[in-house]
């Protein structure tokens, strides 16, 4: 069966985009290897070969039931992406920031943490906590800033948390959940918590002042943290080859005594392979390892942007042959474990969970005008209860039932 089946759509589903598997592997690597185009640069850990089988020399030996499970979730995320940018387009949500292409990276990295370990976020990453065990209702109740949302309507959709998924408040402003992670792990190593922080952060954030100095402290301290950069290629308009002059991003970790390791981000297994290498390391007391899984980003930044304004087109069609879904799913055809009528179930599956998900987000109504007064103070100073009082009187109250 080919991954061209993936392409075809049908009624009431989300289609899996795929194109031809990708082609044999350049003889060469540059030198600099500083593009996610490098994937097949001599120090990058590849597992997965092009004509789908594994390369026994890395391969992390997950399961069958374990591979299915992570294909099952990357089509899951893949799904809830393109259902969120149309109800982005379609006014019924304000924004959603995607993982489009990147679902390998973000999967295969949370697969390979154990139960214990921790996740400081960027903002890409939900579906680390969705396959951690957030709920994907609380995830839409956040989309839709409702009642239910567990930060209230107070922030930007896509910015959530879940203490259940050990998955710490996304950060937005560049770079601070490096630092936040640093700090987590530091903790833990004092207590002597067997525990491991995982930081996300995309290849522009390593031009942060939040990353010299979590690497750094790092560094020194020996810290239990796995520094995961997204390398995707872009940071918002501006493409990798201009964020540094490094030869890699992973390269930046060795002036601060963290090693770097490369792996091909859109290759299931070998993100597992090297971020679950960096977990032990860390956890044996070693210390930090800054992992680069080489990406890319097949969507805009954002529903906010438009990426025709800076990146032509044709440029996506290699990264689309190297499609982490399509790759994974043409190993699963080889290993003749998955089929059509399967892909079908599941894709039904996966749009009638979302039917019912966005449906009761959307129903619910807005967080109370009254909540905008709790959790800063243990008792509310006079003057603010005084300003709820007044407010509870006014016209945006009434508009609210109140
Ligand atoms: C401190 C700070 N400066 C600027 C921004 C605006 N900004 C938002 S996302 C982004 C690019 C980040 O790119 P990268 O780190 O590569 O992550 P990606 O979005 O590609 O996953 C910028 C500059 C911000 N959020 N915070």
């Amino acid at each position: 069966m080919s991954t061209a089946t993936l392409a075809a759509a049908r009624p009431g589903t989300t289609p899996i985009e795929a194109v031809a598997p990708d082609p044999a592997p350049p003889t060469h690597a540059p030198a600099a290897a500083r593009h996610p185009d490098e994937i097949y640069a001599p120090d990058v850990v590849r597992v997965l070969r092009e004509d789908g089988t594994l390369d026994p020399a890395t391969d992390p030996g997950l399961s069958l039931d374990e591979v299915l499970a992570l294909y099952r979730g990357m089509v899951r995320v893949r799904m809830l992406d393109k259902r969120l940018e149309t109800l982005q387009r379609q006014g019924r949500i304000g924004f959603h920031i995607g993982s489009l292409g990147e679902e390998a990276t973000i999967l295969g990295s949370a697969a390979a943490l154990r139960s214990s370990d921790w996740i400081f976020p960027c903002y890409r990453e939900f579906g680390a906590a969705l396959w951690r065990g957030m709920s994907l209702q609380r995830y839409l109740d956040n989309m839709f800033g409702n009642a239910n949302d567990l930060a209230k309507g107070r922030q930007m959709p896509d910015h959530y948390g879940s203490r259940a998924a050990k998955f710490g408040s996304v950060s937005s402003p560049i770079g601070t959940q490096i630092t936040q992670a640093v700090g987590f792990a530091w903790a833990a190593k004092l207590r002597k918590d067997d525990v491991v922080a995982l930081s996300y952060f995309g290849e522009g954030a390593t031009s942060s002042n939040e990353f010299h100095n979590g690497l750094n402290f790092a560094g020194v301290f020996k810290i239990p943290v796995v520094l995961l950069c997204r390398n995707n290629g872009w940071a918002i308009s501006v493409p990798s080859e201009r964020q540094t002059a490094s030869p890699g991003f992973a390269a930046k970790g060795v002036a601060y005594g963290v090693p770097g390791v490369r792996c091909d981000g859109n290759d299931l297994f070998a993100v597992v392979k090297a971020t679950r290498d960096a977990v032990e390391r860390a956890a044996r007391g070693e210390g930090a390892t800054l992992v680069e899984c080489m990406t890319y980003r097949l969507s805009g930044h954002s529903t906010s942007d438009d990426p025709k304004a800076y990146r032509p087109d044709a440029g996506l069609e290699p990264w689309r042959r190297k499609d982490p879904l399509a790759r994974l799913r043409h190993h699963l055809d080889v290993r003749r474990v998955w089929s059509d009528a399967e892909q079908k179930a599941l894709e039904a599956e996966v749009e009638a969970e979302l039917r019912g998900v966005v449906a009761e987000a959307e129903k619910t109504p807005p967080p109370s005008l009254d909540s905008m007064f709790d959790d800063v103070f243990a008792e509310l100073p006079w003057h603010l209860a005084e300003q709820r009082a007044e407010l509870r009187k006014g016209p945006r109250a009434k508009a609210h039932g109140h």
